[in-house]
């Protein structure tokens, strides 16, 4: 029996790749069948580097194949989404679904892992949701010392753009219900993880997830509230980090028209969640992060004229990923036209083909080259800091209005 890995997206995908890769006979696991066919075609839905070929070369080779079918299996690792539900409670839905899904199949001898970033005791109702279907078997949450099925909770910590690699070189940690669980799960990340593979118990290894992401969203909101400040004093905020982070144990963070993606504005509410009445710092952080959109078009707003063209470079929720997602960007953009119909908005993103779905309601946004953006427009506003942007900075942007939320461009005169 090889290794099922349930849920393929972001993480589930190149982690069922990266096992594969090296000859171990992997089943991917998904409730989209168009996902699954794509898949089993050696295609590969999500956009991330190398993973297309890693994908392509697994399946070729017969060790990667998918299904919506859950299959018996050694070792189940669970990968699927864990979003707040309503902007207010975590959501584990799709774990719970997953853990009854995999419950039918197992004979006694599997290890069950929780890769889904989650709230603090998430594992154990893993081992409560597959106990209450196999009366038959022993868990480890009520059989410590004997259980018939391991389980345990390894969160991955990949970054998106450069998943195929940090998922061989990161260290990971394995929090097993038992320590006897948390051998066992370790042994499916020795076939393939080159990092250090650290092991402690399970709802250590959630919080310690929920603490890396909340760690960076905390100094990410740092630096904006230092870009708020800075702007109100008509200081140059970059400089500023610049100089400040001169110092040997400084190193403020980039502020930005706010934080996106699916992890770090998400996660640190599972800590509020857990403890809300010891959490002002964390909860302070988010509000100031999600409030960044909403400043940004404020700025731009009062830089433009009436009736006038604005660019706004980037809708991507960070650079040099073409994931619109969580993307603040959007927010930016979409607000803009909100706030101002009278402006014509030229959005620039190198890494898609058409206006996204979202915007298509504003008729007054339209998708056009970066250059072209920039050429037509009196006001340019730069959202992302992706790399062709950056030599952009040129006479091209001369006797405009210039709103760099990132600093890519040096500050002109
Ligand atoms: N951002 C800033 N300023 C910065 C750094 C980031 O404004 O100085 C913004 C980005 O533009 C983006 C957002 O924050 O909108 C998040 O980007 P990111 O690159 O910090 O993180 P993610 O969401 O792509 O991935 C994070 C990573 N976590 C940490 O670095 C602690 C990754 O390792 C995790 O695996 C991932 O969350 C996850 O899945 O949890």
């Amino acid at each position: 029996r090889g290794i099922a890995v349930v849920g393929l997206g972001y993480i589930g995908l190149p982690t069922s790749a990266a096992i594969a890769a090296q000859g171990i006979k992997v089943t991917g696991v998904d409730i989209n069948a168009d996902t699954v066919a794509a898949i089993n075609e050696g295609r590969v839905p999500i956009v991330e580097p190398d993973l297309d070929v890693a994908v392509a070369g697994a399946v070729a080779r017969g060790n990667l194949s998918a299904t919506t079918q859950m299959p018996e299996a050694s070792a189940y690792l669970i990968a699927v989404p864990t979003p707040f539900k309503d902007g207010k409670k975590p959501d584990l839905d799709y774990v719970e679904a997953a853990s009854r899904a995999i419950a039918p199949m197992l004979r006694g001898g599997e290890v069950v892992i929780l890769e889904s970033t989650s709230p603090p005791g998430t594992t154990e109702r893993v081992s409560r949701w597959i106990a209450e279907q196999r009366t038959d078997l022993k868990l480890p949450h009520d059989a410590p010392h004997a259980p018939d099925v391991h389980v345990a909770h390894c969160p991955e910590r990949v970054l998106p753009g450069r998943i195929m690699v940090e998922i061989v070189t990161n260290d990971r940690l394995v929090g097993g219900l038992t320590p006897d669980c948390a051998a066992r799960a370790a042994e499916v990340y020795h076939l393939f993880c080159k990092g250090e593979v650290v092991l402690t118990d399970a709802p250590t290894a959630e919080m310690a997830k929920l603490v890396e992401n909340s760690f960076r969203d905390v100094n990410i909101a740092f630096a904006n509230e230092l870009a708020t400040v800075c702007e109100s004093m008509n200081l140059d905020v970059w400089e500023v980090i610049k100089l400040a982070n001169k110092h040997p144990r400084v190193n403020v963070l980039s502020p930005g028209p706010g934080v996106g993606g699916h992890c770090i504005a998400v996660d640190p509410w599972f800590i509020v969640d857990a403890a809300p009445e010891h959490t002002r710092l964390i909860r302070s952080a988010r509000e100031i992060n999600d409030a960044r959109p909403a400043a940004v078009v404020t700025r731009i707003a009062g830089a433009a004229p009436q009736g006038s063209t604005v660019a706004c470079l980037g809708l991507a929720f960070k650079a040099n990923v073409d994931d619109l997602r969580e993307s603040p960007a959007m927010d930016v953009v979409a607000g803009l036209a909100e706030a101002r119909p009278d402006l014509r908005i030229l959005a620039a993103e190198p890494h898609v083909e058409s206006l996204p779905r979202d915007l298509l309601p504003h008729d007054s946004v339209i998708l056009t080259a970066a250059t072209d953006a920039i050429h037509r427009s009196q006001t340019v506003a730069l959202l992302v800091d992706h790399q062709v942007f950056k030599r952009l900075d040129s006479e091209s942007l001369e006797g405009k209005t210039v709103i760099d939320t990132r600093g890519l461009w040096p500050r002109r005169g």
